[in-house]
């Protein structure tokens, strides 16, 4: 499959230097514009700023891209009819010379396809509250178990079912780390009342499990999971209302598979009168700067 870089990853990529990946399914299909692309703009310069070069991984009318150069970020950003494109979906929007944006399991195809270790979003998906009805399962888990692309979240959203969801990833062998905290973080708040498998405190740890890791064999990622700063943070009591006000929402819309996700986040944006994305856009530069900082030490 032929790889559209961008001119700075291309020079990253060939000098070996750090290059962290982007989702694009955030741009597309978690934000409203112009703040989508603008947090993506924010975003990009973070990494930039803490030592690494970012690519952002999308499909622009067929052609895959890692590193947008900027025209294309807006491009995609504001492109209408865009895929939102998980593992089953990326050949598709490719094929068929679509507009596609990546998840974070398709992300992580390409992020390995083009050589790239570490992988910044805001928050995985995972088991959905009612899966043992709709049998409704993130592929990012599978992904996670599959494919040697460390993701650096807040967690898993807390829409979901989260000792279901790390249930799953225990069974699929993928470690879950905390940074820096023992409990496992929950997208928007800090606390979810779960115990996090493992814990580490700095970049430089985490580097050396990723290198641990590719010694073993390179089967499968890692999930960091990195707690929303204090002063961004909607807490965890706060939140359960929001959530289940929206799971009632998308249950009486009868919203279902690829669309739960983003209605979900779009309807938590309108309740919380836009807070909810003051803090999810926290959270993802607080992923990136983190992510930016592990590329540097795995490249050391
Ligand atoms: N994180 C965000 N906003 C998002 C997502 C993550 O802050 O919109 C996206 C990711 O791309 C993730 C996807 O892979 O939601 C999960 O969708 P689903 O539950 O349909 O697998
Ligand atoms: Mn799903």
């Amino acid at each position: 499959m032929k790889i559209e870089y961008s001119k700075e990853v291309a020079e990253a990529l060939a000098s070996g230097s750090p290059v962290v990946a982007l989702e694009s399914t955030i741009i597309t299909h978690g934000m409203p514009y112009p703040q989508n692309v603008e947090t993506a703009r924010e975003v990009e310069q973070l990494i930039r700023d803490n030592g690494a070069v970012p690519a952002t991984i999308a499909v622009l009318k067929g052609q895959l891209h890692v590193g947008l150069e900027d025209a294309e970020l807006e491009e995609l950003a504001q492109a209408k009819d865009v895929m939102k494109c998980s593992r089953a979906d990326l050949t598709f929007a490719i094929a068929m010379g679509r507009y596609g944006s990546t998840t974070v399991a398709a992300t992580m195809m390409a992020a390995h396809a083009a050589g790239i270790r570490v992988f910044a979003t805001g928050g995985i998906g995972g088991v959905h509250r009612d899966a043992e009805e709709s049998f409704d399962i993130s592929a990012d888990l599978d992904e996670l178990s599959r494919t040697p692309v460390c993701v650096i979240a807040a967690g898993a959203k807390a829409l979901l079912d989260l000792p279901k969801t790390m249930e799953v990833l225990e069974t699929r062998g993928v470690p879950v780390i905390s940074y820096g905290v023992d409990e496992l973080p929950a997208f928007w708040s800090r606390t979810s009342g779960i115990k996090a498998p493992t814990r580490l405190d700095s970049a430089a740890d985490i580097a050396k499990l990723l290198k641990a890791r590719g010694e073993f064999g390179g089967h499968g990622g890692e999930l960091i999971a990195n707690p929303v700063p204090q002063e961004d943070e909607i807490p965890a009591e706060e939140m359960i209302g929001f959530i289940e006000a929206s799971l009632k929402a998308a249950e009486e819309k009868g919203i279902k598979a690829k669309e739960v996700t983003p209605f979900i986040l779009g309807h938590i944006f309108k309740i919380t009168k836009g807070r909810s994305l003051v803090t999810n856009i926290a959270l993802v530069k607080n992923n990136a700067r983190l992510a930016a900082q592990i590329a540097s030490e795995y490249t050391r």
